[in-house]
């Protein structure tokens, strides 16, 4: 086999072959092999709706299994930029993987060429375990193929001393073939390197493989920007609440100074949490909304059907569990939807139910109890969010809102079906991996103004923030600052007591360092707890400090 040799020595002029020239070589071969794979994948992910990009399945995979304290230290470190770090890290990890098999390809090309289609099966598996099905894995599979013919192909023009497999390398993709691993298994270094041409030709072979695969991912993503669900989205006009409530006035429950939080969060501020690495885009001629399980009649709603009824306006204020005490992750809205009561009156909830379950397009579930459905509060099949049909990234067409319970078990995004249940016979999302099933909010206060460490100038300057405590509602809120006595803080006024309530306290502060803290009592009497919680399994808990430095 190895009497090809002779011919390329022959040819040209012959280059040492070191073995950071052999590493080069190898790095160019795994990574034009990755992106043209990868490039393939997106091209063809780019064709139907239902296909998937293997980085994103990928990617998802990881979120769903990431344990709790990976999880907790992303989002601490990271923030709202996990979601790219992490498809940068599975991008870092696959390019690291490639380089490592086209590395080996010189030696062992039967075994990097397994390597190779280990890739599609990855992101086949991926996908296949995700809630898209088979035809989600159809990029995967094409990005595997296309993985082991470019490895071939960029292996037998990196490593000429191999057997001639490529009769006629210019017409493409050497064909697959099964061989034995021991074809190529050279001891010691090759005698023979590259020629001058032969290297030419081989980064010009890799370059263009690049060069094409890069092109192919980036028509790939711009073909998948037809399925984006804002087209649907601007189309839609919505109607008006049967009722509707006064002009949302945030003047009138504002605190109204300098740093305060507005009382109306934008839909742009608004605080976006979830485990959607690709925000799902919604159909809405397809889209249906399904009301199943313990009821005594399955029902099926489109979204002509929910935007035809009466719906119902509130505003209310949405929290995260993983909110930390001081922390932004809520926000309140003027919601417009269906009440949940009625749909689920008319599917006729069975009596040993406990608990609903909001299911999304994207697997994800919320669960909360059957009981809060049956009280005051407010709880809404959600279409339309501060006068704009629901935002893409906030569950557009249609989402879950509870007042009073952590979005993590109540407000599924994306919803697709309400799956009547039992605690004891289904677990959401979030359960598995260490959280509550059972979520009300926690009473939290937060000081806005004066930033912490902020400097600000000896004199009278506000002391200002926000509470809350959905469905309970604020009586009092109280500020410490030092060792001084606790001074009640002026409430403003709030639409309900499912918002959150403005505070301010007017303070001389004297010049040097001075922590301020403050405290809120929610209208049952309860105060808010002192003892520090973290987030995790049912909300922070722990009184908001801050520090700031007068001159
Ligand atoms: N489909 C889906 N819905 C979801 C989530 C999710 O990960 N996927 N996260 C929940 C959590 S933890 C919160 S706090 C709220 C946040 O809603 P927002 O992003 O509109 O602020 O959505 C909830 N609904
Ligand atoms: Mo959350």
């Amino acid at each position: 086999m190895d009497t090809d040799d002779s011919t390329i020595q022959t040819a040209g002029s012959k280059e040492p072959h070191t073995k950071g020239a052999r590493l080069l070589r190898g790095a160019a071969v795994g990574l034009g092999t990755a992106i043209a794979a990868l490039g393939a994948a997106e091209l063809t992910a780019g064709i139907d709706r239902r296909f998937a990009s293997p980085i994103t399945q990928v990617g998802n995979r990881v979120i769903d299994a990431a344990p709790p304290w990976l999880k907790t230290f992303a989002i601490e470190t990271f923030g709202t930029n996990d979601k790219p770090i992490l498809i940068g890290s599975v991008i870092v990890i696959l390019a690291l993987f490639a380089i490592g098999l086209g590395v080996l390809s010189r030696t062992r090309l039967a075994v990097a060429t397994a390597g190779a289609a280990l890739f599609g099966v990855a992101g086949m598996a991926s996908a296949v375990a995700g809630v898209g099905g088979a035809a989600a894995a159809v990029p995967s599979l094409v990005g595997g193929v296309i993985a082991v013919l470019t490895m071939r192909f960029l292996a037998h023009r990196a490593w000429p001393s191999q057997p001639p497999e490529h009769a006629k390398p210019e017409a493409g993709p050497a064909p697959v073939e099964l061989e034995s691993p021991t074809i190529h298994r050279h001891t010691g270094d090759p005698v023979v390197g590259l020629t001058s041409t032969d290297r030419r030709g081989f980064l010009r072979a890799a370059a263009a493989i690049s060069l094409v695969g890069v092109g192919a991912a980036a028509s790939g993503r711009r073909l998948r920007g037809r399925f984006d669900a804002a087209v649907d989205r601007a189309k839609v006009i919505l109607p008006k609440a049967r009722r509707p409530l006064p002009p949302a006035l945030p003047e009138r429950f504002a605190a109204g100074v300098d740093g305060s939080t507005p009382f109306f969060t934008s839909n742009a501020e608004f605080y976006r949490v979830d485990t959607a690495l690709e925000v799902p885009q919604v159909e809405l001629d397809t889209w249906t909304l399904r009301i199943s399980g313990m009821v005594d009649q399955e029902l099926t709603f489109t979204y002509a059907e929910l935007l035809a009824r009466d719906l119902v306006e509130a505003d209310v204020t949405l929290t995260c569990v993983s909110n930390e005490v001081g922390g932004r992750l809520a926000g309140t809205a003027r919601w417009l939807g269906v009440p949940l009561s009625e749909l689920l009156a008319e599917a006729g909830v069975q009596s040993n139910a406990d608990q609903i379950v909001g299911r999304s397009v994207d697997g994800y579930t919320c669960g909360f109890p059957v009981d809060v459905v049956d009280d005051t509060r407010t709880a809404l099949v959600v279409i339309g969010m501060n006068g704009e049909p629901l935002p893409v990234n906030h569950g557009f067409p249609a989402r879950l809102l509870v007042a009073g319970l952590y979005g993590f078990v109540s407000a599924t995004k994306w919803l697709s079906e309400i799956e009547v249940t039992r605690f004891d016979q289904f677990d959401q999302y979030w359960v598995p991996r260490g959280w509550a099933a059972q979520a009300p909010i926690k009473t939290l206060s937060r000081i806005d103004t004066p930033a912490a460490l902020g400097k600000i100038k000896a004199g009278r300057h506000p002391i200002a923030g926000v509470a809350w405590a959905q469905t309970r509602g604020i009586d009092r809120v109280e500020v410490q600052v030092d060792d001084g006595s606790w001074v009640d803080a002026e409430l403003k006024p709030v639409p309900n007591s499912e918002t959150w309530r403005q505070w301010v306290l007017p303070w001389d502060f004297t010049p040097g360092s001075h922590t301020i803290t403050c405290r809120a009592t929610d209208s049952t009497g309860a105060l808010q707890i002192q003892d520090r919680a973290a987030p995790r399994p049912d909300g922070a808990s722990g009184w908001h400090s801050v520090v700031t430095l007068v001159s």
